[in-house]
């Protein structure tokens, strides 16, 4: 052994691996069966737990909103006087790049339709009401709420970095304050490797999802046929294009494409905009932006009660959505709070929580109100019937086929699958960093290669299988699995955030509380003044 891998974490390494091994090779050798499996295992979950998801997710906002107007929101990530190091736009760029992937290409096109088909709350399937909400809720499924799951984990992260001068790599480092030398032994690991163990899951889902629409984009380039040979083709392809711009040092190219990718995405959407239904878009985003304003504590505690037991027809929507979408957040959240933390020194904690809630759904709005509501437009007039292509030839085809009623079809086409894949490169090129840096004792500008590679052809182990597998449900489970242990990681990492920032600040001696003192001889003084002015 070289004194390289002597920086391996193996205990980390191997408790991964093995957590990894033991839910895929089973599903490899006994496929049927372990769809059975797959599928009792989502519904155990969602139905005896998905209220816990639906709790921690509206919590996670109110906390984030109180820690930004309390004095813990004031305090600088960096020097006193520094000034943020990246200027608003440039930052909001960032943080949306990190937090989204080729997932909102495919829901932000795709998301309405199914709600149209199973509309939440009883509403008729159809209806003008079904309507309407199938044009909100993917807003409020990508909104404040999901954001606010992504910012939680960048409080202990950026409060290390910047002002307590200790780097965090590891989800056990950043739970320290209030585990202790605990972070060092065995529950150290254990939380690594389920940090490790959910981000798989959810880059699974993703991948998952992701290189079907690719293959059924390439198909209508091309006309390849979109099998099992093609999607693997594709994700090995994703995979080696890293894994080359990696080894070769081209870490730049990864950087590069990443910027690429963000001014096609804008391409996108503006020609979306202009040459689509503008009016429709306009108004129909606008009016899903008061429509979930007035309903969003509703939507956010919505768990279906007493369905079950009186005679009333359950719609199944709030476990096979809100607690699916809060799972799959939850599972990347620790893995984007790091790269928050990282791009926000400078800025004091109240504009890091506020700018990724605020700025990440604005984005979000951008995908759901534009190319959303570009199919919903399509559907209600009959130009072209989404629905039909979903139910019979899948989502993928009814993606591809939304975007194919653009002018210049052939090329827009082209452009959105080309997005599509460098947003999965640069999944794989991002997740693989932070798994690989989780299973190192130190890193030193970069893990180390092997272990970067391992991870991310690692990652492409869970997707393979879900895609073989198929359906919704199965690709839904691996994040739904994978986040419930994060559940209680996230509570720690708010936990550990507030222990560590309330003891530094009651400690600091320059603290002063913000509570104004009037003095009303003062008031009544400049009063006096400005009626004798008068
Ligand atoms: N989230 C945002 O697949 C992706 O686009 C990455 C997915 C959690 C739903 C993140």
């Amino acid at each position: 052994m070289n004194n390289k891998n002597c920086l391996i974490d193996w205990p980390t390494f191997i408790g991964a691996l093995i957590l990894l091994l033991l839910v895929t090779v089973p599903l490899i050798i006994w496929p049927e069966k372990g769809e059975e499996v797959v599928l009792n295992a989502n519904d155990f979950v969602t139905t005896n737990f998905g209220v816990l998801y639906l709790l921690v997710g509206i919590c996670v906002f109110f906390f984030l909103l109180v820690v930004a107007f309390s004095k813990n929101g004031w305090v600088k990530l960096g020097e006193k006087e520094e000034r943020p190091e990246f200027g608003n736009f440039s930052w909001a760029a960032m943080l949306f790049c990190a937090g989204i992937g080729s997932s909102i290409l495919y829901w932000g096109t795709i998301e309405w339709a199914y709600y149209l088909q199973g509309p939440p709350f009883g509403i008729e399937e159809g209806s003008q009401d079904a309507i309407r909400w199938a044009s909100t809720y993917g807003i409020f499924h990508w909104g404040p709420i999901a954001w606010a799951i992504y910012t939680l984990p960048a409080l202990p992260m950026a409060y290390f970095y910047y002002v307590r001068k200790r780097p965090v790599l590891k989800v056990s480092e950043a739970c320290r304050p209030l585990i202790g030398r605990a972070a060092d032994g065995p529950i150290g690991t254990i939380i690594d490797v389920l940090f490790m163990f959910g981000l798989l899951g959810g880059a699974g889902t993703t991948l998952a999802l992701g290189t079907p629409m690719i293959a059924q984009g390439i198909h209508a380039i091309t006309g390849l046929e979109t099998n099992m040979i093609l999607q693997t083709v594709i994700l090995l392809i994703c995979t080696t294009i890293f894994a080359i711009s990696s080894y070769t040092g081209l870490r730049k190219g990864i950087k590069y494409l990443s910027d690429v990718n963000l001014w096609l995405a804008i391409f996108l959407l503006a020609f979306t905009l202009i040459f689509g239904p503008t009016l429709f878009i306009l108004e129909t985003t606008t009016n899903s932006i008061g429509l979930l304003l007035d309903n969003f504590f509703h939507m956010s505690t919505w768990t279906e009660p007493f369905q079950d037991i009186g005679d009333f027809e359950q719609t199944g929507f709030p476990e096979s959505w809100t607690v699916f979408y809060w799972a799959w957040w939850l599972v990347y959240a620790p893995f984007v709070g790091l790269f928050v933390a990282k791009i926000s020194r400078g800025r004091t904690v109240r504009q890091m929580v506020l700018g990724t809630m605020i700025y990440g759904t604005l984005g979000s709005v951008l995908f759901f109100g534009i190319m959303g509501n570009f199919g919903l437009y399509m559907q209600l007039t009959g130009q072209f019937d989404v629905l039909q292509v979903l139910n019979n030839q899948g989502a993928p085809a009814a993606i591809i086929s939304i975007v194919n009623q653009l002018p210049l079809a052939g090329f827009m086409i082209f452009i959105f699958t080309v997005l599509a894949i460098i947003f999965l490169a640069t999944t794989f090129d991002s997740s693989s960093y932070i798994l690989a840096s989780v299973v190192q004792k130190e890193v030193d500008d970069e893990p180390i290669r092997w272990n970067r590679m391992f991870w991310a052809f690692g990652l492409s182990f869970m997707p393979l299988i879900l895609m073989y597998l198929g359906g919704l449900s199965i690709l839904q489970t691996a994040s739904i699995v994978g986040g419930f242990p994060l559940l209680i990681i996230l509570t720690m990492l708010g936990w550990s955030f507030m222990r560590a920032s309330n003891g530094d600040i009651k400690a600091s001696e320059n603290y002063k509380p913000k509570t104004i003192n009037l003095d009303p001889r003062k008031i009544r003084e400049r009063l006096r003044r400005k009626r004798k002015k008068q």
